[in-house]
């Protein structure tokens, strides 16, 4: 057990003698365990030299505990305290405003031992009927329990992007702004991102602020100045604003996209050139005087740097790529000119075949992939082979209708079944204009099985496109163990390319793993996976994740003319 696990062991301990109304120690319990965490030695050590009460806080009994704790990882007097008081009260405290005294009361009187109960409780009026409790205490504990709620949780990037866009293009509705961008994680196109950061350039009054509080979307003002607030939107989201001289608007820009890691590095680097980089603007350490600040650019620049784009800055080798003049050309939205993968009527997906390929043509692509499932996918009315032909047979016939505007590509999402070998047939399969092959079962299969499962499949000459590759879905399950060199490898003898699937929970291959597809010689093949029409607009999220893995348009096989796909994915496959 390392520091941190024994300071959360205190805390815990605190909490339940404060739920038991004992006085005086709790204080103690959490004084030493701020000491244990925020002190250089390793808690292990210490007991192992008989040092533990030279740290200040602990005493002779609590020595005894840690000692119990660090070398059986079980503490009995934790176990002896959780029985005494009932489950579920310890999280009660974690709402703002529910103390100790809350807590046991809302036990007492309505049973409450949970958050989810509480949440219940309050939404239903229950609470106005304890003594000392009333509306607005309901009120209240209905705030926190949603504060509660989004803290710690991050927002996908495809839900936080248009609420984001939304508020920026409001606030420059009611403002006339001509500064205005998103920052922080969200500008570098993170998957995730904790809350929504906006910058404004602007000379004027600070009359911004005004608009940016009324926004209707607006559940709770957290603080509100003439430079800088913060509000959270009725879905949880917070979102601050900082507005900056138009002078400071580049360095401001640059400071507030972050990463916190990337800025580090560039203030060392100025440093290291007797400037002084900060939100204000880069300036000359000696006189003060500022040498750049207005544009990103010029910051750059006056650093010695070729400008980096935002989804690069992870400090992940960017700034020395910078310097040598090595940063790729990354692939960009206007270099896209088709998608891989998308799902009809004829299985899960919502839109017709004609309509998915009229929205392919207003988004202005040159092919679009028409990919329903395999029979494997039952549950899904997976195609079988007679439906298979079929449904190849209906996307010539809409060929024809469209002429020489799009190519559709007939295509299949093919099971990769649990030996490795595919749905269809080859004759059938060789039929097809692009073939994408997916896990969609047994995910629980050892790393090595996994591994050969999907390497077999790979190397059966039969299928384009490895979709979805790790399987895993943002913030709810991991994807299944694979040994991504070892495929990476096979893919790369194979032609074959890894999907970057844009369906904004699963954004797989991720960035990091992008990138290493791409060191490895692979190529990645973008699809949105869309299930409806407007899901295709996925496709930047996909880009983001291309750009955030340093690929170029040679790097994605998207970016090939319509009229020379069919070759390229047919040589694949022969
Ligand atoms: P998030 O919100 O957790 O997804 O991640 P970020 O990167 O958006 O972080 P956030 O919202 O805390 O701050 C936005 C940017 O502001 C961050 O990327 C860099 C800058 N920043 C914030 N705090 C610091 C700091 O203590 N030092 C430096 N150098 N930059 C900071
Ligand atoms: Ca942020
Ligand atoms: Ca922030
Ligand atoms: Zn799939």
């Amino acid at each position: 057990m390392d520091n941190r696990g024994v300071a959360e062991v205190f805390d815990e301990i605190a909490d339940l003698l404060d739920l038991q109304g004992v006085a005086f120690k709790p204080v103690a319990y959490r004084r030493a365990a701020r000491n244990i965490e925020s002190m250089e030695d390793d808690i292990n050590d210490l007991a192992a030299r008989n040092a533990l009460e030279d740290v200040p806080g602990i005493g002779k009994a609590m020595a005894k505990k840690i000692e119990e704790l660090v070398r059986t990882g079980k503490l009995g007097y934790l176990d002896e305290l959780r029985s005494e008081v009932p489950k579920g009260l310890v999280e009660l405290l974690r709402v703002p405003d529910v103390g100790p005294k809350t807590a046991v009361i809302l036990f007492k009187e309505l049973g409450i031992t949970s958050v989810d109960q509480l949440k219940e409780a309050a939404a239903n009026h229950k609470l106005r009927g304890i003594k000392g409790f009333g509306e607005k205490t309901e009120e209240r504990m209905l705030q926190g329990i949603q504060a509660l709620e989004s803290k710690g949780r991050r927002m996908l990037l495809g839900q936080a992007l248009p609420v984001a866009e939304e508020y920026v293009e409001y606030l420059k509705r009611v403002e006339p702004l001509d500064m205005v961008s998103v920052a922080g994680s969200l500008r570098r196109g993170k998957e995730t991102v904790g809350d929504i950061d906006i910058l404004v350039g602007d000379d004027g009054p600070a009359k911004v602020m005004d608009a940016f509080v009324g926004y209707p979307a607006v559940a709770d003002v957290l603080a509100k100045g003439p430079t800088k607030s913060s509000v959270r939107l009725k879905n949880g989201l917070q979102v601050d604003i900082r507005v900056v001289e138009t002078k400071s608007w580049g360095a401001a820009l640059n400071y507030f996209t972050g990463s916190k890691e990337h800025n580090v590095e560039l203030r060392r680097l100025g440093v290291s050139m007797g400037l002084k980089l900060n939100e204000y603007g880069l300036f000359q350490r000696d006189s003060d005087k500022m040498v750049a600040g207005a544009t990103e650019e010029e910051v750059y620049k006056a650093l010695g740097l070729r400008y980096i784009e935002p989804e690069l800055r992870e400090n992940s080798g960017e700034i020395s790529a910078s310097r040598e003049g090595r940063l790729p050309k990354l692939v960009s939205a206007d270099d896209i000119r088709g998608d891989f993968h998308v799902h009809t009527e004829w299985t899960d997906g919502q839109p017709t075949i004609d309509a998915v390929v009229d929205e392919a043509i207003a988004r202005g692509y040159e092919f679009i992939g028409i990919t329903d499932h395999s029979e494997s996918l039952k549950f899904v009315g997976g195609l079988d082979a007679d439906r298979l032909r079929k449904q190849i047979d209906a996307v010539r016939k809409i060929q024809d209708r469209v002429g020489n505007k799009i190519r559709i590509l007939a295509g299949s999402e093919v099971d990769i079944r649990s030996d490795g070998s595919l749905d269809f047939s080859k004759k059938l399969l060789d039929e097809l204009d692009v073939v994408i092959a997916s896990v969609h079962s047994r995910f629980k299969m050892e790393k090595a099985e996994m591994t050969d499962r999907v390497v077999g499949a790979i190397g059966s000459g039969q299928m384009d496109i490895f979709g979805h590759p790790t399987g895993r879905l943002i913030g709810e399950r991991p994807g299944y163990e694979l040994d991504l060199d070892r495929v990476f490898e096979a893919a790369k003898s194979a032609g074959v390319c890894m999907e970057i699937n844009s369906f904004i929970d699963r954004l797989d291959l991720g960035d990091i793993n992008c990138r290493k597809a791409k060191d490895a010689g692979v190529v990645m093949a973008i699809g949105t996976d869309a299930h409806r029409l407007e899901q295709m607009a996925f496709m930047r999220y996909g880009v983001v994740t291309a750009r955030r893995g340093w690929l170029e348009p040679r790097n994605v096989l998207n970016t090939v003319r319509g009229k020379d796909l069919a070759k390229r994915l047919r040589g694949r496959r022969s």
